[in-house]
């Protein structure tokens, strides 16, 4: 048995915490699931994206993953295990409408079924995120996200969640990083479907808003109780050099990365340089349909990103960070107090209560000769994040959770599985489990939090 690491973020940091502030885990279906063939599910666009020679490092696909597909129960009794308050997932749509839209597939549904129930059994709460990336491709077929009918297919898929899970599911998500997925998968090309198009990014753009206030128009018809949120990722734009060119394309980054969605979604407008790029996919009432009220913000952060200067379409390139700065072993950027900045102006520009629904360190660490992870790295990481959240609070963000990515290291998209991002080792080749340092250090976090004062309702 590892050393049980004290929690290095004082309790008395933590203070400052709502006493019913939520600590979980989130993960992804396509990143975990695995049964790609199994129960029915039909075919998603990264099960395509994964067949394409050298879209992913050393041909790695998610038809195995975790195999979290059967093994969800141990998983569960893990997060029981560590002390989680609630976990984040998501529902794989072709799992439950193989082709997207018509056929049910109940033996799909059945899963999350169980899923929830032995979430709830075991004290802890589930968080539906309805969108993470794996769109059937069947509706990619028929243009996806680029399709308009898209806001009305996602809708339908909404309404079936809801009637199906919302007696017991309260926590809802619309999208997960609406504008990772769009942008690296509409205007790049480098995730799936893997289209590199001005005119299919901004398209993609305006319909994945749509399709956000649809649904949030159903899940408020048919879950009434529904807690609804979505979640965006929240990272400063920081320019690759000192040029002024590279300074505007980091501005322009920002308004992409950060605000096309949640502006949309919550202040009801695009941001000034986009608006006039989706006027021509806008019809009459759409903003309107766009910004429904929600009831929370979350919010996934890792590091600053870095914009640079180019002559491709969009007017900004994807820029690397200057050297001298400390990285994670797979070299992000690491920025505790970027994260805490990032945490304030959210709460102050949205003024919605925050959920932290991803933050996590990306490594490649693997057992020692006794059979353990010593993750050293992944822990100083969150501890200074978390201590970074927690400053956040005590300057008056109403941040009421902090959700790490990963409970499992997972299939981590174009990387495959050569970036570990969980506090659960996965041997891959067994699907053994191995609770790393960071997990026991985590869940001695959460005993230590006793939090603060209550903050009223929770939203
Ligand atoms: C993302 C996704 C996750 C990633 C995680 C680490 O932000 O890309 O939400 O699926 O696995 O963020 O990159």
């Amino acid at each position: 048995m590892q050393a049980r690491p004290q929690a290095r973020t004082g309790a008395n940091r933590l203070a400052v915490l709502p006493h019913d502030f939520i600590w979980g885990a989130s993960t992804s279906s396509y990143q975990i699931e695995g049964g790609a063939r199994e129960g029915g599910r039909g075919m998603s666009i990264w099960d395509t994206h994964c067949r394409e020679t050298g879209r992913i490092s050393g041909g790695h696909t998610g038809d195995a993953a975790c195999d979290h597909y059967h093994r969800y129960a141990e998983d569960v009794e893990l997060m029981r295990r560590l002390g989680m308050r609630a976990y984040r997932f998501s529902v794989a749509w072709p799992r439950v409408l193989p082709r997207g839209m018509g056929k049910i597939n109940e033996t799909g549904l059945d899963f999350y079924d169980r899923l929830i129930d032995e979430l709830l059994d075991s004290g802890i709460e589930p968080w539906l995120c309805l969108y993470h990336w794996d769109l059937p491709q069947a509706l990619d077929d028929l243009g996806g996200w680029t399709n308009r009918d898209s806001a009305g297919w996602f809708a339908d898929y909404a309404a079936l969640l809801a009637r199906r899970y919302g007696d017991r599911v309260r926590r809802f998500a619309t999208f997960n990083e609406p504008s990772v997925f769009v942008l690296f998968g509409y205007g790049f090309g480098w995730n799936a479907p893997g289209v590199a198009d001005r005119s299919a990014y901004f398209r993609a753009m305006h319909h994945v808003n749509l399709a956000h206030g649809r649904a949030v128009d159903v899940l408020r018809s048919l879950a009434p109780s529904a807690s609804i949120g979505a979640i965006h990722n929240r990272q400063k734009c920081l320019p690759s050099s000192s040029s002024p060119e590279d300074a505007h394309a980091a501005a322009l980054l920002d308004q992409h990365w950060n605000r096309a969605f949640p502006d949309a979604q919550i202040l009801g407008h695009y941001p000034p340089d986009l608006a006039e790029a989706v006027e021509s996919w806008t019809r009459p009432g759409d903003i309107a349909q766009i910004c429904r009220p929600i009831d929370w913000f979350g919010l996934n952060h890792y590091a600053p990103i870095y914009g640079k200067a180019t002559v491709a379409p969009l007017g900004f390139a994807w820029g690397d960070a200057p050297g001298g700065i400390e990285r994670t072993d797979i070299g992000w950027p690491i920025h505790a107090a970027a994260f805490r900045d990032e945490l304030a102006g959210t709460a102050v520009r949205y003024r919605l209560p925050i959920y932290v629904l991803e933050n996590g360190y990306g490594g490649r660490e693997q057992p020692d000769a006794e059979g353990r992870i010593d993750d050293r790295r992944r822990i100083d990481y969150l501890d200074a994040y978390i201590g970074a959240m927690a400053e956040a609070v005590a300057l008056g963000a109403d941040i009421r959770g902090y959700f790490v990515w990963s409970l499992l290291d997972n299939f981590e998209w174009g990387s495959g599985y050569n970036h570990r991002f969980g506090i659960v080792y996965v041997d891959f080749d067994s699907q053994r489990r191995i609770p790393k340092a960071s997990a026991e250090w985590y869940a001695a976090l959460i005993r230590a939090s006793a939090g603060g004062p209550p903050r009223g309702e929770e939203p």
